[in-house]
């Protein structure tokens, strides 16, 4: 579809269901798929949300870019991606020079935000209908993606979380019917989500890159 479409929860469930393989592979096409409906949810709540969703979007770009171009058979999964970068000395390890957009850096920091994603909808999963979806939003933040980030950002990311709609609300603009059928929704695509997540989580921590710079 367009990006001005509103989309639905359901293209984002799809798209992570179909990244990993029979071989536990992460497929880095459905994985950036996955991602971009995500960034296309994320604006339609806001311009405020464009603050979050333009770092994201940045880092899906420079993965887009690697996975069309002259080493795109390197790129089509995780473990390809790392094994040529790191066979290939591509990886900076102690501080970002000769190579500060690798790939292996790059999807590190969408691994850290899918694991804020992963606990914040299993917090609006299991959460009561009069719940606020700001404070499941700062739980889940501050569980997670916020040890990374610097105070600023902090700052401005729960400034932002302010502005979310109630848990219901929230629900509706999933776009996959009412909030039971979103919460139905949401239990049927975590454990692919989780999936995801700690695949590669175990293969950084194999190759010692869960602190790349
Ligand atoms: C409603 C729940 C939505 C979860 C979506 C996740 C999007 C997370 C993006 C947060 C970005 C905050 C601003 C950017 C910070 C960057 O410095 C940081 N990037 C991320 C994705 O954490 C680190 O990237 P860098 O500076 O090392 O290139």
């Amino acid at each position: 579809g367009q990006d001005s479409e509103p989309g639905s929860a359901r293209e984002v469930l799809v798209a992570f269901e179909g990244c990993v393989t029979e071989q536990r592979d992460v497929l880095l096409g459905p994985y950036l798929r996955g991602w971009r409906g995500l960034i296309r949810f994320l604006n339609s709540l806001g311009a405020i949300f464009s603050f979050v969703s333009k770092d994201a979007l940045a880092k899906i770009q420079i993965m887009e870019r690697y996975c069309s171009g002259a080493r795109r058979d390197e790129y089509r999964t995780l473990q390809s991606m790392v094994r040529y970068e790191v066979a290939h000395g591509l990886v900076d390890t102690q501080r970002r020079a000769e190579h500060p957009d690798s790939g292996c850096r790059t999807v590190l920091r969408l691994h850290r935000a899918l694991r804020w994603l992963q606990l914040f909808l299993e917090g609006l999963r299991t959460s009561r209908e009069d719940s606020k979806t700001s404070a499941i939003c700062t739980d889940s933040y501050n569980a997670s993606l916020a040890r990374y980030h610097p105070w600023v950002i902090r700052k401005v990311a729960t400034a932002a979380f302010c502005a979310l709609p109630s848990r219901n609300a929230f629900l509706e603009t999933m776009n996959v019917g009412g909030p039971d059928e979103a919460v139905a929704m949401l239990a049927e695509a975590l454990p692919h989500i989780c999936s995801v997540y700690g695949i590669t989580e175990e293969l950084y921590a194999q190759h010692e890159l869960l602190d790349l710079p």
